[in-house]
């Protein structure tokens, strides 16, 4: 017993002095590749800068895969991998799209440098530039970041923040990342692009309880309205809609407009105006230039791009981006 109990103590305090010394030594970096693959960085510019215009509501997607990547074991490529128990099964990612994309942008990689970029700095490269040419913020992606091989649904399932999270669960959800306050409110003007489906939605406004089951801290007519055109029936799970309606395609503030409105689409989204702390930062938002939302809006995306980033000699470098190697 003593002697096992010896063992583990030393194992533990090995693997503490790995952590210790591996969290020290290996960080993230600008340009992290330019000694090992000086073009990488441009290849995926260039593969972005070709395609997405001919689909531009992919930037939305992408931004939103990194941003479940990262909630996940940290931005290691884990929601990018092919597994029946895996994240891409979680309840929030089955609507992500743009995975061929990815693997495309890896095909050319390996093809220029076999073996040497990971898939999670091709998917955080890729969500900057594509979210940088449709007209969002700029912000830097340093890279170094390796792959995970494990992923997990139950773990995408409770990490990753819902649309019927109130703001507790939210701030919960955000500060075990290392995410605040700040992070949180900024980040959702995430929502300011991109698309989603009445299943994140209907419950707002079909079973809650308002007058007529709507959601009471819903603005009523733009529930009604949302009742008449959009999700016509409360299982209704294909159509689309928009978190910021009119200006879906544009990275602005219109998103908080709608939040004071009464309009924000989840509760998330609402839920943001029941903080004080929170609803004064949304005021500053619609009060600043635009500009100041993008500063913001980088700073936090750099903060998410570290979370629990594996770098050094952690975890792999993956030869396809949706399989772990053998
Ligand atoms: C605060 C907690 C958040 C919740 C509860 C949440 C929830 C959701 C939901 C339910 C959708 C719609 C999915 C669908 O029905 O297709 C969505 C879409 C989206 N989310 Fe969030 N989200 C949150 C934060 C974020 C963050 C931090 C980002 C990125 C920085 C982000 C980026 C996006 C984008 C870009 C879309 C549109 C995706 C597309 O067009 O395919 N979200 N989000
Ligand atoms: C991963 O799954 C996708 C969708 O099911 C499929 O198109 C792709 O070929 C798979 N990739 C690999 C390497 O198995
Ligand atoms: C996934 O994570 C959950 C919660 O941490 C854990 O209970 C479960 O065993 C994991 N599943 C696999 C296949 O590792
Ligand atoms: C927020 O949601 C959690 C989980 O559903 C719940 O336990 C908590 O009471 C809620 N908090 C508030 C302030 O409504
Ligand atoms: C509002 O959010 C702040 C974090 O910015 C938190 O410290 C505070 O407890 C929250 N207030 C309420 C009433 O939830
Ligand atoms: C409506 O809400 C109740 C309790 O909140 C839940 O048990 C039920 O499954 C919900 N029904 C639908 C259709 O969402
Ligand atoms: C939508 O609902 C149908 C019928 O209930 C189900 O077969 C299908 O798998 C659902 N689709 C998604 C994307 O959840
Ligand atoms: C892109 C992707 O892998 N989506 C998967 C999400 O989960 C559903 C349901 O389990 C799968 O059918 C999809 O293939």
């Amino acid at each position: 017993m003593a002697r096992t109990a010896n063992f583990l103590g030393i194992v533990v305090v090995v693997f503490g002095l790995l952590a210790f010394f591996g969290s020290t030594h290996a960080q993230l970096q600008l340009n992290f590749y330019a000694k090992s693959c000086p073009k990488a960085e441009q290849i995926v510019l260039n593969y972005v800068k070709q395609h997405i215009p001919n689909a531009p509501s992919l930037a939305a997607s992408f931004l939103r895969m990194h941003f479940h990547d990262c909630f996940v074991r940290g931005c290691d490529g884990s929601v990018l991998l092919n597994s029946t128990t895996g994240e891409k099964n979680a309840v929030p990612n089955r609507t992500l799209r743009g995975f061929a994309f990815i693997d495309a942008v890896k095909s050319l990689l390996e093809a220029e440098c076999p073996g040497i970029i990971s898939c999670a700095d091709i998917l955080s490269l890729v969500a900057r530039d594509s979210v940088a040419i449709t007209g969002g913020p700029f912000w830097q992606v340093p890279t170094g970041r390796r792959d995970g091989v494990i992923t997990n649904v139950t773990e995408a399932n409770n990490q990753i923040p819902g649309p019927t999270n109130n703001f507790t669960t939210l701030l919960t959800r955000f500060g075990n990342q290392g995410l605040d306050a700040t992070d949180l409110v900024i980040l959702s003007g995430a929502h300011t692009i991109g698309i989603s489906h009445c299943p994140a939605v209907s419950p707002r406004l079909y079973n809650s309880s308002g007058p007529g089951r709507i959601d009471p801290t819903m603005d009523t007519e733009y529930a009604e309205n949302l009742k008449a055109n959009k999700c016509k029936t409360p299982n209704d799970n294909t159509t689309r809609l928009e978190m910021d309606p009119g200006s879906r395609k544009t990275f602005d503030l219109s998103y908080y407009t709608y939040l004071l409105k009464r309009r924000g689409l989840f509760q998330s989204d609402a839920a943001l105006t029941t903080n004080s702390t929170s609803l004064a930062l949304i005021k500053q938002l619609l009060s600043s230039p635009p500009q100041f939302f993008f500063d913001q809006f980088a700073k936090s995306m750099e903060k998410m791009g570290r979370i629990k980033v594996k770098t050094g000699t952690e975890g792999e470098i993956r030869k396809q981006c949706a399989l772990v190697n053998s």
